[in-house]
Parts: structure tokens; sequence; C-alpha cells
């Protein structure tokens, strides 16, 4: 083999390596997976609120029973709903089933990450670290982009 051509197959496994390596925001473990995590602004010390969607591709459904981050003093679980009088508000909440072969979308106007006394300024292209606790799967750690909204 010319050196040349040695040089063209060593490109090629290093492009091959790179595309494998890059697919993968995603972070799974044991079943549930969670993609989009995403964390809105916040100066340091202030609270902001993070998203993100879980699939539960597995044959029996999961929970999401704990979040928490090295980057807050505080993580919990928010449910934000609108009563009968048009008042929107948040409550806490223990848990978040994600169905058998289903998903849950974490968004604005539904259930929510409350993260309270971040220990930086958040800036759009910054991120933080999540951990995520289920009953089945366990833990699973994914990294939220601070992103604008
Ligand atoms: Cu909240």
């Amino acid at each position: 083999m010319s050196s040349r051509r040695a040089a063209v197959l060593v490109s090629v496994l290093i492009a091959l390596v790179l595309a494998l390596g890059a697919c993968g925001s995603a972070s799974s473990s044991g079943g549930v997976i969670v993609t989009g995590a995403w964390v809105r602004p916040a100066p340091a010390g202030g609270e902001t609120a993070a998203y993100f969607t879980v699939s539960n591709p597995g044959s029996r459904d999961d929970v999401l029973v704990g979040v928490s981050t090295p980057d807050a003093q505080t993580a919990g679980l928010h449910k934000t709903s609108t009563d009968a009088s048009g008042m929107t508000g948040m409550a806490h909440t223990d848990s978040i089933t994600i169905p058998a072969g289903g998903s849950v979308e974490l968004k604005a106007g539904g259930y929510h990450v409350m993260l309270t006394g971040v220990t930086k300024d958040l800036v759009v292209g910054g991120s933080i670290g999540l951990v995520l606790t289920f009953e089945q799967a366990g833990v699973v750690r994914t990294t939220a982009e601070v992103k604008g909204g």
C-alpha cells in the first residue's frame, strides 16, 4: 500500500470515529432516554427552570422520582397549572410517571425542574449538569444547555 493510500485510509477511519462519537447528546440508562435538556438564563444566586424530554421505550412504566444538580442550591420537580379562575401557579410534585412506550416532555406551562440559588451565571452557550433518579432506570445524568427564552 502506498503511503498516500494509507493516509486516506486513516482519514476515513478518523471521520468514522468522529461521526460515531457525535451522535450523543442523548443520555440513557436501563431504558429511559433523556433528550433536549435546556435551562433558562439566570444570574448567580437566582432561580430558573430546566426542561427536557424523557422517553421510555421499555415495556413497563418508569417514574422520575428525584432531580439534583451540582450547579444550584436546590433542585425540585414542579408543575405549572392554571386554575378555574385563570390564576397560574406552580406546585411541587413528587414524581413524574413516564409511561411504557411513551414519553413526557417537561416544558413551559407544565412540568419543569425548579432550580434556586444557581452557583454561577447561566448565560446562553453555557451549561449545567442534571442528575435524574428513576425508579427503574436508576440514575441518569444529562447536560442542560443554557438557552434564551
Ligand atoms: Cu417552578
